[in-house]
């Protein structure tokens, strides 16, 4: 299996959109929290991150495998996908408290 290091703070926002037929988790953003915060995906999956009313950031931490964090934004959906098996926090630094985690299997 590839080990790309695509993580790293402040990465550019770029499209990903996966692999076509890829399994697509929605997250959405329902005041201060991520919904659903936390989840397990099989390798391959794409996260798309529904960031919509108040602005948000999904910072991931400097975990191998990790993809690029999402700089603050609102009313965009951003999808990452997840190509590493790990566990992946991310956490809004916009809001303390406001944190997820993607389980990739
Ligand atoms: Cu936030």
């Amino acid at each position: 299996m590839l080990s790309a290091c695509a993580g790293g703070k402040d990465a550019p926002t770029a499209p990903d959109d996966g692999t076509p037929g890829a399994a697509i988790v929605e997250v959405f953003t329902p005041g201060l929290v991520f919904s659903p915060a936390f989840m397990t995906v099989s390798v391959g999956t794409v996260v798309r991150f529904n960031i919509a009313g108040l602005a948000h950031d999904v910072t991931f931490q400097a975990v191998n495998g990790a993809p690029a964090s999402i700089p603050v934004t609102t009313n965009q959906v951003v999808s990452r996908t997840f190509n590493t098996k790990g566990v992946f926090p991310f956490d809004c630094f916009t809001h303390p408290g406001m944190f997820g985690q993607v389980t990739v299997e």
